[in-house]
């Protein structure tokens, strides 16, 4: 019976949500937001670009880069402690992409945390036949998104991609992103692109959590022991 009772209010332990932390919000638009006394550093290639036509009113600025050799990288630092992160952005393969089998390809959209990669994707704009964005939500495809309309373009939210929910307990985070492949031209053939970039943290339980359920606990053993 004990062991039984114990075991329900463990359950009920389970299921009581952690408030989730926002620590950095970023669309280009407004200045960044960054909380929980966190320090945010936004660093590397490239710079802000205008989208056009009904996609700017949805998304405004975006950030774009058509560097292959280097990263766009946000710095997190001084973060309260967590278990885990969340993060979501909207990623735009802006103008001539040649998918990894088209011609010259391949050229990759990377996604490195801590600088390890966690994704690579690919969209066929211009040639190819393969389209590859992981978990992400199809936005809108061989569309004018950006100001080069010689070239269209295709964009995919990453905000309900599991990969990006992650366990991590660092006071430092980096995220980034960076164009690869061998078949990478650049400049005004290709680009990729980055809007609403959102970072939140699963906190650690606060001591008087821990000490409010381990007296619930308690109660509820005593309770038991009584019955028995
Ligand atoms: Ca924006
Ligand atoms: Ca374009
Ligand atoms: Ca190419």
């Amino acid at each position: 019976m004990l062991m039984r009772t114990v075991l329900a209010a463990a359950a009920l332990v389970a299921v009581l949500p952690a408030q989730a932390q926002l620590v950095y919000s970023n669309d280009f638009d407004n200045p960044a937001v960054v909380g929980g006394g966190a320090t945010a550093v936004w660093s590397g290639a490239g710079g802000l670009q205008a989208t056009i036509g009904t996609f700017n009113a949805a998304y405004g600025n975006i950030w774009r880069s058509d560097s292959a050799s280097q990263a766009v990288t946000l710095s997190l630092t001084n973060l309260p402690a967590h278990t885990a992160v969340t993060i979501g952005f909207t990623a735009a393969f802006l103008d001539s992409w040649d998918s990894s089998n088209g011609n010259p390809a391949p050229d990759w959209y990377e996604v490195y945390i801590d600088s390890v990669m966690v994704g690579q994707y690919t969209y066929n704009n211009a040639s190819g036949g393969i389209a590859s964005y992981g978990g992400a939500t199809l936005v809108a495809q061989y569309v004018q998104f950006d100001a080069n309309v010689f070239f269209t373009d295709s964009v995919v939210d990453f905000s309900t991609d599991p990969t990006y929910s992650f366990s991590h307990s660092a006071p430092t985070l980096t995220f980034s992103v960076k164009a690869g492949g061998a078949g990478w031209q650049g400049g005004l053939d290709e680009a990729i692109g980055i809007d609403n970039i959102r970072v939140v943290l699963t906190p650690v339980p606060e001591p008087g959590t821990w000490a409010l359920l381990a007296a619930g606990l308690a109660i509820v053993a005593g309770v038991a022991r009584r019955r028995g």
